[in-house]
């Protein structure tokens, strides 16, 4: 075997050899909870799985035809991409099959999805089966957005059981397919980032315990949409811009309109997002699929999540597809927005 060969296998080997895969960190998670059924293991394996089946989709994107819209439009008004209806499929034929999941919700589906009861289980789903999918064609990274409740009752799935709010998560996370695939998960207790060897198939701790840096670095927003923006938030932008002067550049613009991507990259290097909603209330993000999940990853990586004034977590959904405005990064630049907003209103 070639010497270039017998190194990467030797990478490789002592990779694994020095780092928890996926399933290895849920069982060990697990095995704090002596009540634990395993069901919620299951379910977070899963949807590893399902990543894996929507990743080898993705990175075939144009070469297998499935670039391009399906020329549908879904429950958002939105076109639908071909990809988004994959993802769509795979994500819920493999909860369907979990036996842990009794119902779910999806950006794609008006209504919620019932398991049937010969293979349901103790939690509901809701998710984004491809957020960032206007991106595809430009090969952005994408991602697929998920929360995790558990059933407060048994017997006949009602929507109660979907509209929860997102201080009731037990797990919430996404997979961003992006230079590589990395799924992300908390149960509140830490955020933990898992990458993909392609090769080996199997998802490895690449971020344990990660913590969202206090100070942002990088602003991101749609500066486009300031027509739109509250009265609070020219101000505040204007603010964080004011923080650049001769001497330094402390704060950079980035923004690629993929949530589960500019989420991610502040995450990792320190950033605040901002899409607030409009002064009439309109907004863009959903708050079942996209703000909770995100919400509940930023708070337990000790960062903050608003809709400007209050506690995405608090927000009690009426609807499948609520909207919401979403603020979200580091606790003091989250607060900082809330003074803006209550200084300068709506
Ligand atoms: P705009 C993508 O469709 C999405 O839902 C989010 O991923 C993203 O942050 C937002 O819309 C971008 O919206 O109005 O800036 O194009």
């Amino acid at each position: 075997m070639a010497l270039g060969r017998q190194l990467e296998y030797a990478q490789v080997a002592m990779f694994t050899a020095n780092t928890l895969t996926l399933t290895q960190h849920i069982l060990k998670r697990q095995h704090k909870h002596p009540d634990a059924t395993g069901q919620l293991s299951g379910l977070l394996t899963q949807i590893g799985v399902a990543g894996k089946l929507i990743q080898a989709n993705v990175r075939r994107a144009g070469l297998i035809e499935v670039w391009g819209s399906t020329g549908d439009t879904n429950v958002q008004g939105e076109t639908v991409q071909k990809l988004d209806r994959i993802a769509q499929d795979i994500f819920v034929d493999i909860m369907k099959r979990s036996g842990c999941v009794a119902a779910m919700a999806s950006e794609e589906e008006h209504e919620i999805i019932e398991v049937p009861a010969d293979s349901s289980g103790d939690y509901v789903v809701c998710f984004d089966p491809l957020d960032g999918s206007s991106n595809i064609d430009a090969n952005v990274s994408i991602g697929t957005i998920f929360a995790i409740y558990r059933r407060t009752k048994k017997g006949e799935v009602v929507r109660g059981d979907t509209l929860r709010p997102g201080h009731e998560q037990v797990v919430a996370g996404y997979i961003i397919y992006g230079s590589s695939t990395v799924l992300v998960y908390t149960d509140g207790s830490s955020v933990d980032c898992f990458t993909l060897d392609p090769g080996a198939g199997e998802y490895f701790l690449s971020r344990a315990n990660l913590r969202m840096p206090d100070k942002i670095k990088q602003l991101s927003l749609n500066e486009c949409n300031e027509p739109y923006w509250p009265k609070w938030v020219k101000p505040y932008v204007t603010s964080v811009k004011g923080r650049n002067d001769a001497e330094k550049r402390r704060v950079s613009s980035r923004h690629i309109g993929s949530l589960v991507a500019d989420f991610h990259r502040n995450l990792i290097f320190g950033g605040i997002f901002l899409y607030p909603a409009e002064p009439s209330g309109k907004a863009k993000l959903r708050l079942l699929y996209e703000a909770n999940p995100l919400a509940f990853i930023a708070e337990a990586a000790g960062g903050a999540a608003t809709n400007g004034v209050q506690r995405i977590m608090d927000l009690q959904p009426e609807g499948l597809h609520d909207r919401t405005g979403l603020v979200i990064g580091p606790k003091a630049e989250v607060e900082a927005c809330a003074r803006f907003a209550k200084e300068h209103g709506n």
